[in-house]
């Protein structure tokens, strides 16, 4: 039979080494824990649970100039890309739990490598831009966009175990949503190659509503292309979300950051969903790290069709006394 219509495949990628700070390997148990498959089940939707992904020891993995953890940034992409490769050729919509935003470089690649063009709507409170020559901090996680487009090819080195990554996102064909963090290197990449953007600032002015509604039309202007969702949970803001490697004051409240999964996930085009930077070992209380789990399962329930006026099982009758 051919898979039903809405499935989720989630594959766990516990991986920290695109920045400095532990703990955000533990975010996919933290987010299974939490009940993300049973709810999933509970709207109507299928789960196939692929595991976690388990990455080697690189070491040695010596720094080049500021660049951190090269060599195991690339391989654990490279296994990522082939991960969600498979879990979008057998039909599901691919969820990817990090782990660090490093991580968007394979499932980007492995979700284009299966399904071709690809719209990427990207909600960070910070650009992920930065080329290895423009960052200062030296975390990769910090540089996926500049490794994934076409148009940044020239300027992004081929570097150790990144050799099998090839640019498969244009620049029109991605949208920022919640930018308050943007380093000069970033700001001048977007301008010049003239990316969409919508920072917090847009967001107060537009509202959400408002902000989706022009990330859509924008992107099916190039055509409907299956998109891309990759989220950062930092875009929410700290007092929701703050068990995260580094918050940023500002953010997108609970109720802007679940409608931007609900308005994507109407589209029928949303194909692939990352969810990354949970870091547990980053909240103050347990209260911190319960909220910035919540936050994340509901962000993914939004993906997949949950509303919040209800919903219901196609199937459901009511019982009879
Ligand atoms: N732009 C800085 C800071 C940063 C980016 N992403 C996060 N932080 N989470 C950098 O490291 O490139
Ligand atoms: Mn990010
Ligand atoms: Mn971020």
């Amino acid at each position: 039979p051919p898979p039903p219509a809405r499935s989720a495949g989630i594959v766990g990628a516990p991986f920290c080494k695109g920045q400095s700070r532990g703990g955000v390997e533990d975010g996919p148990e933290r987010i299974r824990t939490a009940g993300l498959q049973r709810r999933l089940q509970q709207l109507g939707c299928a789960v196939k649970d692929y595991g976690n992904l388990t990455f080697e020891d690189m070491s040695p993995d010596e720094p080049m100039g500021l660049l951190k953890s090269v060599r195991a940034v690339g391989a654990a992409n490279q296994k990522l890309s082939e991960a969600v490769r498979a879990v979008k050729e057998d039909g599901h919509t691919a969820v990817m739990l990090g782990g660090d935003h490093s991580l968007a470089i394979g499932s980007i690649h492995g979700h284009s490598a299966a399904v071709g063009e690809l719209s990427v709507v990207w909600v960070d409170a910070h650009a992920d831009i930065n080329t290895p020559l423009t960052t200062y901090t030296g975390n990769i996680h910090g540089q996926p966009v500049s490794y994934l487009l076409h148009e940044l090819r020239s300027k992004v080195p081929v570097l150790p175990n990144f050799s099998w990554l090839k640019p498969c996102v244009s620049a029109a064909d991605v949208v920022f949503i919640g930018l308050r963090d943007v380093d000069p290197a970033e700001h001048y990449i977007l301008k010049m190659l003239g990316v969409k953007t919508f920072s917090m600032s847009e967001v107060d002015q537009l509202g959400v509503a408002r902000v989706m509604e022009e990330t859509c039309d924008y992107l099916s202007a190039r055509g409907k292309k299956p998109i891309h969702l990759s989220y950062d949970i930092d875009a929410i803001d700290p007092s929701v979300a703050p068990a995260t490697g580094t918050p940023v004051v500002g953010g997108l409240t609970y109720r802007e950051g679940v409608y931007i999964t609900e308005h994507l996930c109407q589209t029928g085009l949303l194909s692939a969903v990352d969810l990354v930077e949970v870091n547990p070992l980053r909240g103050q209380t347990e209260e911190d790290v319960r909220s910035t789990v919540s936050t994340a399962v509901d962000l993914l329930l939004g993906c997949f069709g949950r509303v919040r006026e209800g919903n219901h099982l196609p199937d459901y009758r009511l019982p009879d006394p």
